[in-house]
């Protein structure tokens, strides 16, 4: 039988240390429109290339793909479908910014205001400053304060449940476990350990949408940043980025606890101790709008090349 090549250009970035990988040609061709309807197209008869493209060899396990898609709204310059190796993303910043920096590079971005349809809603950004990029994020809520839930093996944990375009379980580390670089296992099986737990317990966001993001809080390393966070990511991988829909879910609950004001600004270390600034404006809705800012740089510009007869053409498939 012979062998068909299937080709994927994708252009590689990372955002704060997190990468994504944004595919510029290579999708089924369709009528579609829309950022959620094109999710559900791909998820649903095409979830092949999401697994292709993310998963080893060609990706990796803390790959976010992003895929260019016809957006519903003329006035967007895209829209955007979030991916990675354990299924698809509401929203996800880091990935806006790594989007917004590859646009630019490929000349598709206009001066001053870019808006930008993900399946979270609609998002803006400006063309990149030395990389920098803010990004206006969508509304974000603290939806339930101080929320038990009791996690095998670690006892009784406290934590918000909030929106920042996906949901977040945030907690205090306080004394419980370091939020350290050289302590990456214990934090993603603590975090892991607790997601199964409110899913156990079926604690969810609002209209039951599933806890998939877990953020645990520590002391900053140094003064330049207010807090340092560690993020379990859909799957079992952390965000090598602070989380810019992590940090929105921060902000908005610092904002609803009265301890950042409209005007003031948050710096948000990651685990690697890379910072995303953020800011908010109260939303006519409640909750606020958050602006997230952080810095991408491009790493490559490549074509994947999917063989009919290769035994991994739809990548490494782990079950976990
Ligand atoms: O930056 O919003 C983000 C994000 C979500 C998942 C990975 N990064």
């Amino acid at each position: 039988m012979s062998d068909e090549v299937q080709r994927v250009k994708v252009i590689d970035s990372h955002t704060a240390g997190e990468p994504t990988r944004v595919v510029i040609d290579g999708l089924p061709k369709s009528d579609l429109a829309g950022s959620v309807v094109w999710r559900d197209f791909l998820r649903d008869q095409h979830d092949w290339l999401r697994t292709a493209v993310a998963c080893e060899p060609r990706g990796h396990e803390a790959m976010v793909g992003a895929y260019l898609v016809e957006p519903t709204q003329s006035d967007c310059v895209t829209g955007v479908v979030f991916f990675n190796n354990a299924g698809y993303l509401h929203g996800c910043l880091h990935g806006t910014i790594g989007v917004t920096v590859t646009l630019a590079h490929l000349g598709r971005l206009k001066e001053g205001e870019n808006k930008i349809e993900t399946p979270a809603g609609i998002v803006t950004v400006r063309p990149p400053e030395d990389g920098w990029v803010s990004v206006e994020n969508v509304r974000s809520w603290r939806h339930a304060a101080g929320v038990p839930v009791d996690v095998p093996g670690w006892g009784r944990v406290h934590g918000d449940v909030a929106w920042g375009g996906n949901w977040f379980y945030l907690i205090e580390a306080g004394d419980m476990i370091k939020v350290d670089f050289s302590n990456l296992s214990q934090l993603t099986n603590f975090t892991c350990a607790v997601r199964d737990a409110l899913n156990a317990r079926g604690i969810t966001g609002a209209d039951n949408g599933e806890i998939d993001h877990i953020e645990v809080f520590g002391a900053p390393t140094d003064d330049e940043a207010d807090s340092k966070n560690f993020v379990l990511c859909p799957g079992r991988e952390y965000d090598r980025s602070a989380c810019g829909t992590g940090t929105s879910a921060k902000l908005a609950c610092l904002h609803a606890s009265g301890k950042l004001q409209v005007g003031q600004t948050w710096k948000q270390a990651g685990i690697l101790g890379t910072i995303f600034e953020g800011s908010v404006e109260e939303a006519a809705e409640g909750g606020v709008i958050p602006t997230v800012k952080g810095r991408a740089f491009i790493t490559a510009e490549s074509e994947l090349h999917v063989h009919s007869s290769d035994p991994f053409a739809h990548g490494i498939v782990s079950s976990s």
